[in-house]
């Protein structure tokens, strides 16, 4: 199924009225603030969120997983997905792939299919978490850390047929996660598969294309439930560090212990130059991967505060990956990551009117109730109208899951694709 401008157009036509009186009563009281909004809007336009190729069906647990219909069967499909979520936004025009999930079977038709779309490839992902059909090795107890060293050598080739792929499809950065780790105190020497996934980062480092990027994501637990071996943010940016300048730490925001403060992880790497990028989503307890804002909506705010603040004042740090990373078990996939999208938005926008000068000042004369009523000023700023401002601009629906529904996108996906369809991924 693939939206086309005018059908937007006619949309935001006809779902105009509302946001226009809002926008300027919005843009009246933050101009009085001496707040540029045109440039606020101007970067909102511009931001993009990569959609994890793995998210595009529906999620499941061990206990059960519900289909919905129209579900994407192959990779051409995934973008066509995602060139509708890009179509209703504006902000999702990249695509990250999970090897071997998404291998492109015609990587020129992927390509001009994705280019069509307005879709570049970002962070490519490996996984050496399942062992594949035909597998000469198992990850079974490890891989860039595993004790069996044709199981280490295994999944350092693995990363380096992932950078082939993501070579040919114009990618320029690797997200490596590993499930690696113990259920039992004794079953890991902590040293030695710390050691192992060093010397393993390391060969991938060292193959890497001289233009291309690594990024190291850590969890706490899960699969393995006793110790992790990349568990923390330490860890991950101690790694990085080993490998190299163009190593770099990946947060996702779901693999910290409960009441975790992220933002001071993300102003600390920020401020050491190793902030790679992100994986957004939201959680109550675990990693959760649920909607991006739906639970704590105040913590992205003050992530994207410190980022707001590190890309300004933090020059030695690159351009960060704008990725999320989610599961569906409840809602429609579609709709879930374009709620995420206006999450991510909206937080980045209220970000973006913290008075950082006034900040500045409160902090340096430790007016402690003025920092947070800076903070809390633009927080509790309603900047819906501004992200609409934005879709206007970019040519986007003013209302996306309105315009998805209003033009029955589930209901076409599902008459094209039937509901038997099980797409690849989590
Ligand atoms: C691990 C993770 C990682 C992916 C996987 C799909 O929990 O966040 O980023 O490889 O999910
Ligand atoms: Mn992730």
């Amino acid at each position: 199924m693939k939206i086309t401008a005018d059908r937007i157009l006619e949309f935001n036509k006809n779902n105009h009225s509302s946001f226009k009186t809002e926008l300027d009563f919005l843009k009246n009281r933050l101009t009085k603030k001496g707040i540029d909004t045109e440039g606020i809007i101007s970067k909102v336009a511009d931001f993009q969120v990569a959609i994890p190729s793995w998210a595009l069906g529906a999620g499941g647990t061990r206990f059960g997983r519900f289909s919905y219909g129209g579900e994407p069967a192959s990779l051409e499909q995934k973008l066509d997905d995602i060139g509708v979520l890009h179509a209703l936004t504006q902000s999702s025009g990249a695509v990250s792939l999970h090897i071997p999930w998404d291998i492109p079977n015609d990587v020129k038709a992927v390509k001009e299919i994705a280019q069509n779309h307005g879709i570049v490839f970002d962070a490519m992902n490996s996984n050496t978490f399942q062992d594949q059909p035909n597998a000469e090795e198992t990850y079974k107890y490890g891989s860039l850390s595993a004790v069996n060293e044709a199981s280490r050598d295994y999944a350092v080739q693995h990363n380096l047929d992932v950078i082939k792929i993501g070579e040919e499809l114009g990618s320029k950065s690797l997200t490596v996660w590993l499930a690696d780790g113990a259920n039992f105190p004794g079953q890991n020497n902590f040293q030695r598969v710390l050691q192992n996934t060093e010397n393993s980062l390391k060969s991938i480092y060292g193959e890497m294309p001289e233009d291309w990027k690594m990024f190291i994501e850590y969890k706490p637990y899960e699969p393995n439930f006793y110790s992790t071996v990349i568990q923390d943010w330490g860890t991950s940016f101690m790694l990085a560090n080993a490998c190299g300048e163009r190593a770099f730490t990946l947060v996702d925001l779901g693999h910290h212990l409960p009441n975790t403060n992220i933002e001071q992880i993300v102003a600390t790497l920020m401020l050491k130059g190793k902030l790679g990028g992100f994986h957004f989503n939201d959680s109550k307890y675990g990693d959760d991967d649920i909607t991006v804002g739906s639970i704590k909506p105040y913590a992205l705010f003050l992530i994207f505060n410190e980022l707001v603040y590190g890309i300004k004042n933090n020059p030695q740090n690159p351009d960060l990956a704008w990725m999320i990373d989610a599961s569906h078990n409840t809602k429609d996939p579609l709709e879930d990551l374009l709620q995420s999208l206006e999450a991510i938005l909206i937080a980045y926008t209220q970000a973006l009117l913290v008075d950082q000068n006034a900040l500045k000042q409160a902090q340096q004369e430790n007016d402690v109730v003025t920092c947070q009523e800076i903070l809390q000023d633009a927080y509790r700023t309603d900047v819906r109208p501004l992200i609409k401002a934005a879709r206007e601009k970019s040519g986007a629906a003013v209302n996306p899951i309105k315009a998805y529904r209003d033009l029955q996108v589930r209901n076409t996906l599902i008459k094209e694709r039937g509901t038997k369809n099980q797409a690849t991924g989590l």
